[in-house]
């Protein structure tokens, strides 16, 4: 029988709901200093997540959009400059605390970290992002509690390719089998799984209708004590919240 040694988790949308009121929000900001006519409404911003990583996601609206957006102005513009300063305003909107994380991460992450479990980040999102997320919620200190933090461009190919699991994993020394990965999105699923990863998803409210199939389960949240998580695909959990032993008992049935 194979020992969890590892739990691997997402950011965007798994250790806080970031998407909406964060990465969008710092991709209007940058668009709009740069005198832009673009904006991201929560609907559109939505259609836009099917494309990982900010960079590839204003070069898809570049290419599917532009013609919507009565600007002329984009060919003084590098995508790269305008990722920059989105990253910029998405540290700024971490650094004001507005966003916080998912109900139970902080107790899980805390009750792995105190089982010997080692812990570790795979994101498409940029380096940077990871270290205010983590700074701002779970304090600075918080970062040593991360094994290995494999981030955006890292790999060439981003979710839903394999490669920043494989890198996550390699740079660990520990194999697929070792480990469970808990992600939000059917792209960072299909990622996880391609890399032979046992994956749990706590789904959000862009994801919530995404295709899941090949979760171990498919939950609405961690969960805490008093805000149970509900399962709503794949194998039941035991009590009304992911613990450590939730998570030792998932990937022994997989493995
Ligand atoms: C989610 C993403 C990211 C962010 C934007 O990443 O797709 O691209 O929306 O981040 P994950 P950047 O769920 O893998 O954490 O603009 O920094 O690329
Ligand atoms: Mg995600």
């Amino acid at each position: 029988m194979k020992h969890l040694k590892a739990v691997i988790f997402d950011v965007d949308g798994t250790l806080a709901e970031t998407e909406r009121d964060g990465h969008r929000l710092a991709f209007n900001r940058a668009f709009a200093e740069a005198g832009l006519n673009w904006h991201w409404d929560e609907t559109l911003y939505g259609q836009l997540l099917a494309v990982t990583g900010g960079k590839e996601r204003i070069q898809y609206y570049l290419d599917n959009f532009h013609t919507q957006c009565g600007t002329t102005r984009d060919a003084l513009l590098t995508i790269a400059k305008l990722h920059a300063d989105k990253t910029r305003h998405y540290r700024t909107i971490l650094q004001q605390q507005t966003i916080g994380l998912r109900p139970g991460v902080q107790r899980l992450i805390t009750e792995l970290k105190s089982e010997g479990i080692r812990l570790a980040i795979a994101t498409t999102t940029t380096p940077e992002n990871v270290t205010a997320l983590i700074t701002a919620t779970l304090g600075e200190p918080a970062l040593q509690w991360f094994d290995y933090i494999a981030a955006g461009d890292m790999v060439p190919a981003k979710k839903p390719a394999a490669d920043i699991f494989n890198l996550c994993l390699q740079q660990l020394d520990l194999v697929a089998t070792d480990c469970l990965v808990i992600e939000d999105s059917a792209n960072g699923l299909l990622a996880a799984r391609s890399a032979g990863l046992t994956t749990l998803i706590t789904a959000n409210g862009y994801t919530l209708d995404e295709d899941f199939h090949g979760a171990i389960c498919v939950l609405d949240q961690l969960g805490e004590p008093g805000l149970p998580a509900t399962v709503l695909a794949g194998l039941p959990i035991k009590g009304d919240y992911v613990t450590a032993q939730t998570l030792r008992e998932l990937h022994e049935q997989a493995n």
